[in-house]
């Protein structure tokens, strides 16, 4: 059985390409493996930021995935920083991890360009990523296409630990969504939705008012000419909105393209899927949110679930490392 790992940051209100990306493929993905998903605090302190507002955004985004649907019943469910193992795993690991791999991280290079202060921890994140999935053994690791290279870093590292040490570590493979792996922000569909570096006009949260979502829309960019064809390098607006109307319909974009003939009927038609798309999580958002102490309740109970397989991992690594007394085994 697959064991699949993800994560993500409790940090701004998550936007479509977070929902799409991540947060929906992780409900899909429930039943088809172990699953064990993980609100990353600690990769949140690598930038500028407001302890308040991390505490509040990990209940917001705990309140969001399960309105979304993540069962925490089916899959492990938890805060990053209740399982130490992962920051302990994380110094561990970065004997294995180059400096000149780390120095190469896109990731790095832009969001170091905006702090005025750039961390040793926000250099060395791309470690901590990889001791998330790696504490568990994980095989298999949903997430979206800005993670490729990340992805392909904590396969070196794993690799480099088992060639220097011994096979403790199982090597993972990222899965990337077929559509929907990057969503562009409307506004400017050369660039990626997210969460610090699109416009605020071309990115649809998932909590944003149906109004606000139908208006976004229909301000999407699109190109002069006025053909409903997907091409991604020629005509970047419109394959975006063609690949969020499948995501949203759950059908394929192939099966879109003849359907419409103006772009207006097409804006407004994904404005509308969306709204749609997106209604269930909004009805179940509030009442979860309403709830902090339930709410850490869940994380607390997923929490001891993510540590009996971590500390187990991670007392194999120090062992093949030769840290600490020679580990007993029973
Ligand atoms: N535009 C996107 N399309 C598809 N997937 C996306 N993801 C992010 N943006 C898109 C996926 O969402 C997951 C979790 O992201 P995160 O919030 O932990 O961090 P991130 O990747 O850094 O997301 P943002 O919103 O883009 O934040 P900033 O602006 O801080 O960089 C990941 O699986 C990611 O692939």
């Amino acid at each position: 059985m697959a064991r699949i790992f993800s994560g993500i940051q409790p940090t701004g209100q998550k936007h479509l390409g977070n929902f799409i990306g991540a947060i929906t493929r992780y409900v899909e993905w429930q039943d088809r493996g172990e699953g064990i998903y993980c609100i990353v605090d600690l990769h949140a302190t690598t930038v500028a930021y407001e302890p308040k507002v991390l505490r509040s955004g990990l209940y917001d985004l705990a309140a969001l995935m399960l309105a979304a649907g993540l069962d925490p019943e089916r899959a492990i469910f938890f805060r990053q920083s209740d399982v130490p193992e992962h920051a302990e795993l994380q110094w561990l690991l970065t004997s294995v991890t180059a400096y000149g791999e780390l120095q190469r991280m896109t990731q790095f290079k832009d969001k170091s360009a905006k702090q005025e202060l750039v961390s040793a921890g926000l250099f060395t994140y791309p470690v901590l990523m990889a001791a998330d999935v790696l504490a568990y053994r994980a095989d298999t690791v949903p997430v979206g296409d800005d993670q490729r290279q990340h992805v392909e870093l904590m396969r070196n590292v794993a690799e480099r630990f088992n060639a220097r040490f011994s096979e403790q570590l199982v090597v993972p493979e990222g899965v990337y969504p077929e559509i929907g792996a990057r969503i562009m922000d409307l506004s400017d569909p050369g660039s990626k939705m997210s969460t610090t570096g699109s416009t605020e006009k071309g990115t649809v949260y998932v909590l944003d008012e149906p109004k606000t979502i139908l208006k976004k829309f229909k301000s999407a960019v699109t190109d002069s000419d006025n053909e409903v064809r997907y091409a991604p390098a020629d005509k970047p607006g419109v394959s975006n909105l063609l690949e969020i109307l499948a995501v949203a319909r759950g059908t394929s974009v192939a099966a879109l393209e003849g359907e419409f003939t103006r772009y207006g009927d097409l804006k407004a038609a994904v404005g509308e899927a969306v709204v749609d798309y997106l209604a269930p999580v909004r009805e179940r958002y509030a009442d979860l949110r309403a709830d902090e102490a339930q709410l850490e309740q869940t994380l607390g109970a997923g929490a001891e679930k993510a540590r009996a397989i971590a500390s187990e991992v991670v007392a194999d690594v120090r062992d093949a490392m030769g840290v600490g007394p020679v580990r007993a085994r029973v």
